[in-house]
C-alpha cells in the first residue's frame, strides 16, 4: 500500500461574506483533508473564521445530499427516493415544457442568492438559462440593495475607501456592522490601526461583540440612525467644521442640505435616538477634525423603512468634512463596484422578453400564496444557492406557498435545507473544492481563484453543469449555455479593463489571488479631487429628478422594476413603521423592537445543521433586558415565545444588559426543522422606502414565557 500524498491547491471561500478569504486546500487521493488561510493574502493573513476552519467537514458531512431524489411522501415530510440524473432531468424538463406550453414560461420562477459566491456557480449562474427561457425575473434584494441605491445616488459606483487603507485612519466609525462576527479580516486591520493611535467608534443598537470592543459605543434606538446622521450634519455645519474648499469644488447642493439640516439639531435627535446631544456634537467634531476619518457601514443601517435615506445622509459626511482628501479617509460600503465583472455576459439581460413580470425574493411567500397579484401565477420554483424558508420574511407564508400541491419545486442543494424539504425533485450540488471558479468579493479589492481539486462525492454536480444539462434537455442551443467553467471565466471578467492590467487566468491559477489595479493600500485616495463616478463627477448632497430604482452590484439590470416614485432630492430622517413612538397602537400589543442580525458561528443558514457549529453558537436565543424580562416574569434560560400578528417562534431567554429596555435581539440562521420556528416568521416582507430592500429589523414583537 502506498502512502497517500498530500497536495495543496489555491482555494477561495465561496460563502456570502465580505472577506472572501484566499484558502489553501489540502487534498489526499482526491479528498479534501484540511483547509488553511493563505498567509500571502494581505487580508486573509493566514486565518479563517470559526465557520470555515474545518471546511472539509462540510464536504463530507453524513447528511450531505449525494444523489438526485424524488419526493415520495407528503410535501415537507422529507421523504425522498433515489432516482438517476437522467430521470431527474427528464422529469424537470418534461414538467417545465408542459407548463410553458400551457401558461408560458413566466409560470416558472428561479430563486437564488449568494449561497455560492463564484462568478460561475454563484448568484447569477442560472440567470442566462432562465432569461433564455423567459421565466419570471426574480428580483433578489436580500442584502444591501437599498444601501446600493443610496450609494449610487450620492457618490456613484465607487469602491470608496479600501478596507486595507484603514491602517492609515485615525478615526474609525463602524456604523451598524458587527465586524468581529461578520467582517473579521477587516476588524484585524481596525485593531492594527488602533495600535497606531486610531480611535474606534461603534454605532450599534445593542452591545454586539464589536461594540464591546469599541473605544466608544454609541447606542441609538433601532432605526433612528437617520436622525443621528442628520444631526451630525447639522452639528458639523453649526460648529463651522465644513471643508468649504472641498464642498465648493466637489459637491452639489450644499446650501439645500444645510437648509434641510437646519432644524435637525442634536437636541432634536436626542429625543428620537436617545443619544445625548453632547455626544452627537462630539461625534460630529471628532469626525471632522480627527483625520483621516473613515466610516464602515453595515447592512444593519438599511433594514428599516428609512434605511436608504439614512445611508444617503451618512454617505454625505466625508465630503462635508473633506475626509476624502486623505488616504484612509472617506466611507466604505461594498468595494465590489470597481471589480470588472461582465454581468451582461454572465446574465444575458438582453434575453429577458419585454414586460416580463418580476417577483421579489423577499415577497416569495406573498407571490406563492396568491396574496401578491401576478399576471402569470407561479407553477414551478427552482431554488439553488438560497434558503428562503429561513431567510425570507413572513416565513410562515413561504412555507404555506411551498406546501401548494400544484407547485412543482426543484432544489439544488448540499443538504435537505428548510427550503429543500418541500422540493419535488432534489439535485445534489457540488461544494467549494469540487469546482473551478473565481469568487467575487464585496469586501475587498482582490480576485480570488478556486481550484477544482477534490472529487465530488456521490453524484454531486456543480451548479453550472446542472444548468448546462438543463439547457440541453430544454433544447436551448445557444453557445453561451454550453460554455465550460473555464470558458465562463475567460468571458465573465473584462480582462482588458485597466483594473486587470497584468492579471490573467494563468496568473490567478498560479498565485491564487490578485489585487486589482485600483491603487494600493498606501496611496489609494480615489476622491481627493472629487472624481466621483456620478453624472457630474461630484458628490451629490442633492439629486434632481431621480426615481426610485433597484441597484445591485451583482446585477442582471433589474429593469423589471416599474418606474419608481420620485425620490426626495435630499437625505433625511424617515421614521420607521414599527416603533412605539411612530406606531403606538401596534406597540400596545407588541412593545419590543426585535433585531435579527447574523449569528457568529453560522453563515446565514449555512452550518446551522452541523453539530460543531451548533455548539459554538448555542441554541436559538433572544437577548432581553432585565427590565423587560422582570416585567414579564422571565428568568434567564426560560423558554419564551416571541410573536406578533405575522407568527411566533420559541427560544431561550438570555437576560442581559447588552440590550436596552424596549429592544430584543435574536440572531438569524437556525433551521426551522430543528427549532420551534425561526426569526423571520415575525418580520415583514414590506420594503425599505428605496431599492426594494428588506425591512426586517423594522419589527415590533411581544415576548412571553412559553406555555
Ligand atoms: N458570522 C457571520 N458572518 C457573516 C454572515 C453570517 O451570517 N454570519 N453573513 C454575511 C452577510 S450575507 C452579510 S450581509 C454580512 C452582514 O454583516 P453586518 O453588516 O455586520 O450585518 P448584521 O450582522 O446583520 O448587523 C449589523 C449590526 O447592525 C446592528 N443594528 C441593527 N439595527 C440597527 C440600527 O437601527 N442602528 C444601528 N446603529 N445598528 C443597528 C445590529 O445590532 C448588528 O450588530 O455579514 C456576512 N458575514
Ligand atoms: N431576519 C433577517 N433576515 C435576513 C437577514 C438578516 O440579517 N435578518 N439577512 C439577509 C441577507 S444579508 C442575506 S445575504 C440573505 C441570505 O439568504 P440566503 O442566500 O438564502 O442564505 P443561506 O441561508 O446561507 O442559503 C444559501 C443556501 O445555498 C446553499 N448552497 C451553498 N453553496 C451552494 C452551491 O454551490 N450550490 C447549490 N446548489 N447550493 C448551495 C446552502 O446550502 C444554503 O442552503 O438573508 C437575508 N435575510
Ligand atoms: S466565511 Fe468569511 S471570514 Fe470565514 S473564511 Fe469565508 S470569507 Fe473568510
Ligand atoms: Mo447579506
Amino acid at each position: 500500500m502506498s502512502a497517500a500524498v498530500m497536495k495543496t491547491y489555491h482555494g477561495g471561500c465561496p460563502h456570502d461574506c465580505p472577506d472572501t478569504c484566499s484558502m489553501v486546500f489540502e487534498v489526499e487521493n482526491g479528498r479534501l483533508t484540511g483547509v488553511r488561510g493563505n498567509k500571502e493574502h494581505p487580508m486573509t493573513r493566514g486565518g479563517l473564521c470559526v465557520k470555515l476552519k474545518d471546511y472539509e467537514k462540510r464536504h463530507y458531512h453524513p447528511d450531505r445530499l449525494l444523489h438526485p431524489m424524488r419526493r415520495s411522501g407528503p410535501k415537507g415530510s422529507k421523504q425522498f427516493e433515489r432516482i438517476t440524473w437522467d430521470e431527474a432531468l427528464d422529469e424537470i424538463a418534461g414538467k417545465w415544457k408542459r407548463i410553458i406550453a400551457e401558461d408560458g414560461p413566466q409560470a416558472i420562477l428561479p430563486a437564488s442568492y449568494l449561497g455560492h459566491q463564484g462568478l460561475v456557480h454563484g448568484l447569477n449562474g442560472g440567470d442566462a438559462f432562465f432569461n433564455r427561457m423567459g421565466a419570471t425575473v426574480c428580483e433578489r434584494t436580500y442584502c444591501g440593495e437599498g444601501s446600493c441605491t443610496a450609494w449610487l445616488l450620492t457618490i456613484g459606483p465607487t469602491a470608496g475607501v479600501d478596507p486595507e487603507s484603514y491602517i492609515h485612519s485615525k478615526y474609525i466609525v463602524i456604523w451598524a456592522c458587527n465586524s468581529v462576527s461578520t467582517n473579521l479580516h477587516h476588524w484585524h486591520i481596525v485593531v492594527d490601526a488602533r495600535k497606531r493611535g486610531a480611535k474606534v467608534v461603534v454605532i450599534d443598537a445593542y452591545k454586539s461583540r464589536t461594540a464591546k470592543q469599541a473605544d466608544w459605543h454609541i447606542t441609538p434606538k433601532p432605526a433612528t440612525d437617520g436622525a443621528l446622521a442628520m444631526a451630525v450634519i447639522n452639528s458639523i455645519i453649526e460648529q463651522g467644521l465644513v471643508d468649504r474648499d472641498y464642498v465648493d469644488k466637489y459637491t452639489v447642493g450644499f446650501e439645500d442640505l444645510a437648509e434641510r439640516a437646519r432644524d435637525r439639531t442634536p437636541e432634536w435627535a436626542e429625543k428620537i435616538t436617545g443619544v445625548p446631544a453632547e455626544d452627537i456634537r462630539r461625534l460630529a467634531r471628532e469626525l471632522a477634525t480627527e483625520q483621516p476619518a473613515a466610516i464602515r457601514i453595515g447592512v444593519g443601517l438599511e433594514r428599516h423603512y428609512g434605511g436608504a435615506q439614512t445611508i444617503r445622509a451618512v454617505t454625505c459626511i466625508p465630503a462635508l468634512t473633506g475626509a476624502w482628501r486623505h488616504v484612509g479617509g472617506g466611507i466604505t460600503q461594498f468595494p465590489v463596484w470597481e471589480h470588472p465583472y461582465r454581468f451582461d455576459v454572465i446574465c444575458r439581460p438582453d434575453w429577458i422578453p419585454e414586460n416580463t413580470q418580476v417577483v421579489n425574493i423577499l415577497q416569495l411567500g406573498r407571490a406563492l400564496t396568491g396574496e401578491l397579484p401576478l399576471s402569470t401565477p407561479i407553477r414551478s420554483l427552482m431554488c439553488w444557492n438560497s434558503n428562503p424558508v429561513t431567510q425570507s420574511p413572513e416565513a410562515d407564508k413561504v412555507v404555506e406557498g411551498l406546501m401548494r400541491e400544484d407547485l412543482f419545486q426543484v432544489s439544488a442543494e448540499h443538504f435537505i435545507s428548510d427550503t429543500a424539504s418541500y422540493a419535488d425533485i432534489l439535485l445534489p450540488a457540488a461544494m467549494g473544492a469540487e469546482m473551478e471558479d473565481i469568487i467575487l468579493s464585496w469586501g475587498h479589492l482582490y480576485l480570488t481563484y478556486n481550484t477544482k481539486c477534490a472529487d465530488a462525492p456521490g453524484e454531486c454536480l456543480p451548479n453550472n453543469e446542472i444548468f448546462r444539462r438543463l439547457a440541453e434537455r430544454m433544447g436551448y442551443e445557444d453557445d453561451r449555455l454550453k460554455w465550460s467553467d473555464t470558458e465562463c471565466l475567460e468571458n465573465f471578467i473584462d480582462w482588458d479593463a485597466p483594473a486587470c492590467a497584468g492579471i490573467d487566468l494563468d496568473y490567478l491559477r498560479k498565485h491564487g489571488f490578485a489585487r486589482l489595479n485600483v491603487g494600493t493600500r498606501d496611496d489609494r485616495c480615489p476622491h481627493r479631487e472629487g472624481n466621483f463616478p456620478t453624472p457630474t463627477g461630484k458628490c451629490h448632497f442633492r439629486v434632481d429628478g431621480a426615481k426610485n430604482f433597484v441597484a445591485a452590484p451583482f446585477r442582471q439590470m433589474y429593469e423589471g422594476m416599474q418606474p419608481g416614485e420620485d425620490i426626495d432630492p435630499l437625505p433625511d430622517y424617515l421614521p420607521p413603521k414599527e416603533r412605539p413612538e411612530t406606531n403606538p397602537e401596534l406597540a400596545k400589543r407588541y412593545p419590543l423592537n426585535i433585531i435579527t442580525p447574523k449569528s457568529h458561528a453560522f453563515l446565514n443558514s449555512c452550518y446551522a445543521n452541523m453539530e460543531g457549529k451548533q455548539k459554538e453558537q448555542g441554541d436559538q436565543f433572544v437577548l432581553i433586558s432585565p427590565v423587560d424580562a422582570g416585567a414579564r416574569g422571565i428568568r434567564d434560560g426560560d423558554t419564551v415565545r416571541v410573536f406578533n400578528d405575522r407568527g411566533a417562534f420559541e427560544c431561550a431567554a438570555r437576560v442581559t444588559d447588552d440590550v436596552n429596555p424596549g429592544v430584543v435581539v435574536a440572531t438569524l440562521g437556525y433551521w426551522r426543522q430543528f427549532n420551534n420556528g425561526t426569526v423571520n416568521i415575525t418580520s415583514s416582507a414590506d420594503f425599505v422606502e428605496m431599492g426594494n430592500a428588506p425591512r426586517v429589523f423594522d419589527n415590533l414583537v411581544q415576548v412571553e414565557a412559553a406555555a
